[in-house]
Order: C-alpha cells, then structure tokens, then sequence
C-alpha cells in the first residue's frame, strides 16, 4: 500500500527516516511521499532521509525553533498556526497514488502529541483517502507528565483519525541502554512490523510473484475500517537455505531444492506456530484478543514456504482466538528473503489494559499537580508574609 508519511515532533520524524530507510533499500515503494513536521529546527536538521524541502518547520513565532517542551498545548497552537504551511508541502504529493495517509507522533511530548491531532482533523476535512495515525505510546518509567499527555492525546487522535495503529514503547523496553541506543532498537521493531504489514500492500514490488492469495490496500483498509484502535503482532523464522528440506521428501532426495518443503507438513506446521507466536506473544499494543474487531494475517517469505494450508489453519485459529468471524488472510511471497513472517494485525481492540493504564497515571498526575501548585502557593504566601514580618 502506498502511504503519504507524516513524521510529527521528534519521535515522529525519526520513525519516518527508519521506514524512508527501509523503503529505499528494499525498493518496496510504500512512501509515496514524506513530510516532516516539527516545531524544534534542530530535530529536523537531524533527519537523514527526509528531503530538505519537505521538512516543516511550525510555530517559529511561538517557540522560535526550540520546540513544544513536552506541553501539548503549545504542540497544537503552532500546529494551528502552520496548518498552511503543512497543507502546501502536502499539496506537493502526487495525491492519485497515494492510498492513504500515515502521521506517526510520540504521544508523551509536546509537538506530535498536540498537534497530530489537529492535522488528522485538517486532513479528514481535505482528502477522501484513509487518514491513519502510529502513535508511540511512553513508557510508564517516563512518568505521569508524558502518560498524561498521551492518554490525552491518544483520545484525540483515535477521534480524528480512520484507525489508530499503536505501538508501546514500555512493551518493548530494553533494558540497561543509552536512550538513544534503547530507542533505535524499538525503533527497528516498529519498522520491522509496520513496514511488513505495509509493504504486503504493495504489490507493485511483487514483479511476477504473483501471490496465492493477493491481499491489495483494499484489504488492510478494510480491515483497519473508519474508526478504532489497531494492535499488531508480528514472528519470524529464518529458513536456512542448504538445510530446509527437513520434510519426508526432502530427506529422501537428501535435496537442498526450494522445491521440496512446502510439500512437506514443515512449511504448514511453521506457518501455524508462526501465527501462534505473533498473537500470543508480544503485541504492539497489548490487547484481549476476544475484544477484536476484524483481523488480518499476512505470511511473507520465499514462494514455496508459503503453504497455503498453513495459511488455511492459522486463519481458523485466528478466528478462534478472536472471535470474530471477520478475518482477512493473504501471503506475500519474497523471492530472495531467508526467513518466514506472520503480521497478525487486530483492528479494532476495545479490551486494552495499558490504555487504562495510562488514564489512571495520567488522573493521578493531574491530582498530584494541583496538590502540588495548591501548597507551592500556600509556601510563596507563607515566604512572602514571613518576609514581611521581617521588615
Ligand atoms: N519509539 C520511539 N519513541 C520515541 C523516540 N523518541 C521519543 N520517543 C517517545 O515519544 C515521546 C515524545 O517525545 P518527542 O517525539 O521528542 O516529542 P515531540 O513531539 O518532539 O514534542 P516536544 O519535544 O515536546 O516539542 C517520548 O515521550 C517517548 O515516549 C524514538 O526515537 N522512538
Ligand atoms: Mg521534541
């Protein structure tokens, strides 16, 4: 599927260079255009994929190019303020190719956390194509501030735009780590899977690899629908490519062929445990499974590995785990990869505890501030008159 990016604020503009990355050394063609919006000149400075001239710089008059300071706010004023400046660099898309359109933000800041929001809503009123939206949940560790401004911002984003696709940052702490090192691992693991889930859209890059079962940007759309939440999940499995052929066949000819193994049960028992591990295990947003919508599952790798009998049983699994008879399933077949990949993607999750969770902190922050702002003006008042019982 063709996507117009929008990187908001820094965690967003850095995401949007990974998948300009990825798009440019896989040739998968899923960024039909890319804009990034900041209100800090120094993060977009920072950006190494993203073309000069399509890098925003919003609310000059109101930070002076430092930034929104983690105050959402300030995020949506230069946000309100610029709007005509974000609207003429996306004028400049070639908007018939495109599919839809991707603003990617950390919710725990100021900029992409204020501002995105009004965006999706700028857009909605302007394009007929999908507006969808990657927020980047904080980590609790950061604390109430930014878990504040997230749950905020994830109420008014998951408004504004068709679908809401979220990744956790705290499912996917690492630990020990600079920052910085800690954020370009996640970082990878968010592209590993959006960009799998994206690209299967593309079927431009898929040449004369025809798959079985195509699934095309209608299918993801309709699967994302007009409103809602999206968790995905993601396993793989490399394939060795001399020591594959492990089925019955396959060790009879004591072949190393391709050919050979998607006609043993190997390729469809990997397909169902592949499936299993990318549900069950660690979701970009933990979510119960039985409060899906509608689902989708892709399996990518080399042709032969894709049986599409294990295809066949994971989507009836899948059925089952959600309960939902609304799920979509296609393969994706890529030539010279070595490894085998289920996506599961789940639309439209209602049972999120971490999204609770992030309320509960985010009240708790709020109280805590008024407490705090209460008593710091009872302490002024008692400095004050103390001072003048002095004079
Ligand atoms: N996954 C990921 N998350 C990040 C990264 N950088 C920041 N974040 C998250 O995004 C949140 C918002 O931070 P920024 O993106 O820097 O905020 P901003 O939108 O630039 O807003 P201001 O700096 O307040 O103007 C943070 O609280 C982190 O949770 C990153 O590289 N990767
Ligand atoms: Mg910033």
């Amino acid at each position: 599927m063709k996507l117009a990016m929008i990187g908001f604020g820094q965690a967003g503009g850095k995401i949007l260079d990974r998948f300009l990355e990825y798009d440019a050394s896989r040739g998968t063609g899923i960024i039909g255009h890319s804009i990034a919006v900041n209100s800090a000149k120094a993060d977009l400075m920072g950006l190494d994929y993203v073309p000069n001239e399509n890098r925003v710089l919003i609310g000059q008059s109101v930070v002076k190019g430092h930034g929104a300071g983690t105050e959402p706010d300030l995020g949506e004023k230069c946000t309100r303020e610029d709007l005509e400046e974000i609207q003429s660099a996306i004028d400049r898309m070639v908007s018939s190719e495109i599919d839809a359109f991707l603003i990617i933000a950390g919710l725990g800041g100021g900029t992409g956390s204020g501002g995105s929001p009004v965006l999706a809503d700028h857009l909605q009123r302007l394009y007929v194509e999908p507006i969808y939206g990657l927020g980047i949940l904080p980590s609790r560790d950061e604390g109430g501030i930014y878990n504040r401004n997230a749950a905020r911002s994830f109420q008014n984003f998951a408004e504004s735009v068709d679908n809401l696709l979220v990744f956790d940052n705290d499912a996917f702490k690492t630990g020990g780590e600079s920052i910085g090192e800690g954020y370009a691992e996640i970082n990878a693991e968010i592209i590993t899977r959006f960009g799998a889930l994206f690209s299967a859209g593309e079927i431009e890059a898929l040449g004369d690899n025809v798959a079985e079962s195509v699934v095309d940007a209608s299918e993801i759309i309709n699967t994302l629908g007009e409103h809602g939440i999206t968790s995905v999940g993601y396993a793989s499995e490399s394939i060795d490519p001399n020591n594959e052929s492990k089925g019955l066949l396959g060790r009879l000819r004591g072949g190393n062929s391709r050919n050979d193994f998607s006609t043993s049960g190997d390729a469809t028992n990997r397909i169902t445990s592949l499936v299993r591990k990318a549900t069950l295990g660690k979701l970009t947003l933990q979510a119960e499974l039985d409060s899906t919508e509608r689902a989708l599952l892709l399996v990518s790798g080399p042709p032969d590995a894709l049986s599409r009998k294990g295809i066949d049983k994971a989507r009836k699994w899948l059925e089952n785990q959600t309960e939902c008879m609304e799920v979509r399933a296609g393969d994706y077949p890529l030539p010279n990869e070595e490894k085998v990949a289920a996506i599961v993607v789940l639309a439209g999750v209602t049972d999120v505890p971490r999204v609770k969770d992030m309320q509960r902190m985010a009240i708790e922050a709020e109280e805590r501030g008024e407490e705090l702002r209460s008593k710091s003006e009872d302490n002024l008042e008692d400095l004050i008159q103390y001072g003048d019982d002095e004079e």
